[in-house]
């Protein structure tokens, strides 16, 4: 018997086999859920389609989560199909590149809105799409980032986006609570994604993360999917409303230690 077994679960952001959809795929298939994918346009089904296959996926579609219709059209697929659905990740964020770099008071009004629309907007519609086929005891999940709290360079718009979507993440807990639908966020330390990719000051970011947090390494997205089965999972029956930080304890410092750097 595995954590996920008996339960659906739709996962919503699956790029390529860096994404952290991936690593949270391979660990819900391990712990035996029935799986289901929903990507973001055509360009991406080319990747999709064979990591689907080696894991038996059998729903795999496309929904730009950008459109209320395309998130309707995969709510009722996704009732077709499985009938209920018992666990629902959103693994989703944008900003146009614009808006990542130089100082966030430069963002454009267009630019905000499409960031937040994407990257928050789309957690909240999702939620209510799939409200009707959500079972007793379903859990839903998003992915957020430490930017949302503390200044991290270059994030901007991103950081506050974030912190809409971990506020969203504690009013949707409130509101599905009463139906025993829990809600709740993994704040993941930085990890080499399509999304983190060609992002200004990446490369160092990444490396002074391993050398500040306590347990001076990096994070993976197989991390990432080992703390969404707990997440989702009935070992955390009353967990809800929460952001549980799977970044090897960078968020408790408040500097290097300079006593054990990693090189001695
Ligand atoms: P990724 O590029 O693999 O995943 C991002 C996904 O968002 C892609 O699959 C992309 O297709 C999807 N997407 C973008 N616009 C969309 C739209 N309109 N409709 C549907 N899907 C759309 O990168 P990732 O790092 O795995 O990102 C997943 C989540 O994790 C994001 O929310 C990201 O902010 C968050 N996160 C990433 C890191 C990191 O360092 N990589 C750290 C913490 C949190
Ligand atoms: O949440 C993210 C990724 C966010 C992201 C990245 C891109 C790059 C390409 C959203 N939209 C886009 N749009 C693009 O066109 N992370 C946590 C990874 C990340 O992104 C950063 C980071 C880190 C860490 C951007 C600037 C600074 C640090």
């Amino acid at each position: 018997m595995g954590l996920l077994t008996g339960k659906n679960a739709l996962i919503f952001g699956l790029a390529n086999d860096k994404s952290i959809a991936w690593g949270i795929a391979q660990a819900f298939a391990r712990e035996g859920a029935n799986l289901g994918f929903s990507y973001a346009g055509d360009a991406l089904e080319k990747r999709v389609r064979p990591l689907a296959a080696q894991l038996n996926v059998g729903f795999v579609e496309q929904c730009d989560v950008s459109s209320d219709e395309q998130i309707a059209a995969v709510a009722a697929k996704a009732a077709d199909h499985f009938g209920g659905v018992d666990i629902l990740v959103h693994s989703i964020g944008f900003a146009n590149k614009d808006e990542l770099s130089g100082f966030f008071y430069n963002t454009s009004r267009a630019g905000f809105h499409l960031a937040m629309d994407i990257s928050v907007y789309s957690f909240v519609g999702l939620a209510r799409a799939f409200q009707p086929i959500l079972r007793p005891g379903a859990a839903l999940l998003t992915l957020t980032y430490y930017g949302s709290v503390k200044v991290a360079p270059n994030y901007n718009m991103m950081g506050v986006a974030k912190a809409a979507l971990e506020a969203s993440t504690r009013y949707m807990a409130s509101d599905f609570g009463p139906s025993g639908i829990r809600v709740n966020a993994i704040s993941a330390g930085p990890i080499r994604t399509l999304a983190a990719m060609g992002v200004t000051g990446f490369r160092d970011m990444y490396k002074n993360f391993a050398d500040m947090a306590p347990m001076r390494e990096n994070v993976t997205a197989e991390d990432c999917g080992n703390a969404a089965v707990y997440l989702c999972s009935n070992m955390a029956a009353h967990v809800t409303g929460e952001i549980l930080y799977v970044d090897s304890g960078y968020n408790i410092m408040a500097s290097a230690d300079p006593r054990t750097s990693k090189e001695g």
